[in-house]
């Protein structure tokens, strides 16, 4: 496999000290100040995207950005859900330290408190203009389920560093189903206010499980309350009309917004930080009519050619704005593929040959590689020479390495669990992180060094019914497997090699004694 990357020639002087000793960031490259766009889709599975070998599936944008850039093949997310793995990337801490980081209500309070010292208040103390678009999912306002959801909800994103955001509250299958652009609800009408509830239903209001007759979508596990757009949802609401979002507008709107926030960015002196995450391809997967159809896989396929589009329109902006060079594009995902999410979508049906989770096992929720090994691309244009990495990278370390690139000193108790590497990555070197942990839905853990993969046992059941994931969870005997000649995960050696199972368990004991562990 080629890895040739390095610096393209930023002057002879940095060019020859990144690759010849291919270690560290020349002095000459601290002092840039690159916009950074952090597209962040949701549930794409490492195999979900033709640039990383998949051929069931056509990803032409997405595959641009690989061939301009560098494509990681052992990137990770810190855990194999969104609310867990979106909390590391924003605070550089592994969401296992925290309690009250699991996957997030659509009431839930604000699970990054204002007093934390977050990404975006990071860039922001750089002087970059941040902001954050598309699905969130890390709980708004004070406390959960009291919420004014007709008022401004603060906290927002605007409390931890974001100077605007247009986001969804939560997940599209989660009340409220409405767009809140900083910190208030788009669109609501005052005569119509919104209500939501997570406990009871609001007399009168239809649900999924009681009015399936009205339903375009049906669901094929929980998601039976609230319906919105013909699909019923996660958690209750009422009113509102005019603020529900479409489900096959959602895409539009986010890239929109998108648009929008480059074009105020292309005149302005300070760089700017923008988190795009997208709604695709988490359920319901209800992309736009455009693409209905067009990927023959069904809804799952087509949601992957609705991201695709978003990925288009971003970089096709970029280069209109003239900030196609001075841009540093990261693409990624937060957990790993699942199939049925809970929506009789046919995802199941018309899977055909696509492996959505490429050879690895598991997907997500689960402890195995598919749970948290993520399609990863980074591209810098006119700085950073194309390739592919097989270096371990971890999302958790975003965070402390663009505090190195722009020389901000994280406060003592900030981002404790990230390290920079952005030496790593951008110039040729080849190992980038020692370990990576990874976290699944039961919060149990497992360390990889790259070619080994240790997973204690642990409690927890061994598949996740509804979506059919195996968890990875085995309570009575640790797990070993050589990921270069198993990448699948399906020969269990621990038994032939108990000292480097040791080995690793000490790495991962470690890790966890440098400061508390949740398990719950
Ligand atoms: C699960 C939901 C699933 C999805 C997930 C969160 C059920 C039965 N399943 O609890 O549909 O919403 O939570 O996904 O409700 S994530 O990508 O945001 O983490
Ligand atoms: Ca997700």
């Amino acid at each position: 496999m080629n890895k040739l990357y390095y610096f393209l020639p930023l002057g002879a002087v940095a060019c020859s000290a990144c690759s010849s000793s291919g270690k560290k960031i020349p002095d000459e490259f601290k002092g840039q100040r690159p916009n950074v766009l952090l597209i962040y889709a949701d549930d794409i599975g490492y195999g979900d995207l033709s640039c990383n070998g998949t051929s069931s599936v056509h990803t032409p944008n997405v595959d641009k950005l690989a061939s301009e850039g560098i494509r990681f093949t052992n990137a990770h997310c810190a855990a194999a859900t969104s609310t867990p793995s979106r909390y590391a990337m924003l605070t550089g801490e592994y969401a296992w330290r925290r309690k009250g980081t699991g996957i997030a209500a659509g009431n839930a309070a604000m699970i990054i408190k204002p007093d934390r010292y977050s990404l975006a208040d990071m860039f922001k103390s750089a002087g970059y203009q941040t902001g954050v678009i598309g699905k969130w999912h890390l709980g708004l306002g004070e406390e959960t389920g009291t919420q004014n959801w007709n008022d401004v909800v603060r906290p927002n994103p605007a409390d931890i560093g974001f100077d605007y955001s247009y986001i969804m509250a939560a997940t599209a299958d989660r009340t409220p189903c409405m767009f809140m652009e900083n910190g208030k609800g788009v669109g609501l009408d005052p005569n119509d206010p919104v209500y939501v509830s997570y406990e009871e239903n609001f007399p009168g209001e239809p649900t999924g499980k009681d009015n399936p007759e009205l339903l375009k979508l049906h669901p094929s596990h929980g998601h039976d309350q609230a319906i919105v757009n013909g699909i019923s949802r996660i958690g209750y609401m009422k009113g509102g009309e005019k603020a529900r979002w479409r489900d096959e507008d959602i895409a539009d709107s986010i890239v929109s917004h998108a648009i929008r926030f480059l074009e105020c960015q292309q005149d302005a002196e300070k760089p700017f930080f923008l988190y795009l995450a997208t709604n695709d391809i988490h359920v319901p997967r209800v992309p736009h009519e455009r693409f209905v159809g067009k990927s023959g896989l069904g809804a799952r396929g087509d949601a992957l050619l609705s991201f695709d589009w978003s990925v288009g329109q971003i970089m096709e902006t970029l280069k209109r704005l003239g900030l196609d060079e001075n841009t540093i594009v990261i693409l990624s995902s937060d957990n790993g593929a699942v199939i049925d999410d809970g929506y009789k979508d046919r995802a199941v049906e018309l899977l055909g040959e696509h492996k959505a989770t490429g050879v690895y096992r598991g997907g997500k929720y689960s402890i195995f590689e598919g749970g948290t090994r993520v399609p990863c691309l980074l591209r810098w244009k006119g700085t950073v020479v194309p390739g592919v990495s097989d270096q371990l990278m971890s999302q958790v370390d975003w965070f402390a390495s663009f505090a190195t690139m722009l020389g901000v000193q994280v406060p003592q108790d900030g981002a404790p669990d990230s390290k920079s590497y952005l030496d790593s990555w951008l110039c040729a070197t080849e190992k980038g992180r020692d370990f990576v942990v990874q976290q699944n839905l039961q919060n149990n853990l497992a360390i990889t060094d790259g070619e080994w993969k240790y997973i204690p046992a642990a409690k927890g059941a061994a598949i996740n019914k509804q979506t059919n994931t195996e968890l990875g969870n085995l309570p009575k005997k640790d797990q070993l497997y050589n990921l270069k000649s198993d990448p699948g995960e399906r020969e269990n050696v621990v038994d032939a090699h108990p000292d480097l199972a040791e080995k690793l368990r000490a790495k991962l004991t470690k890790v966890i004694e440098s400061g508390v562990y949740y398990n719950k």
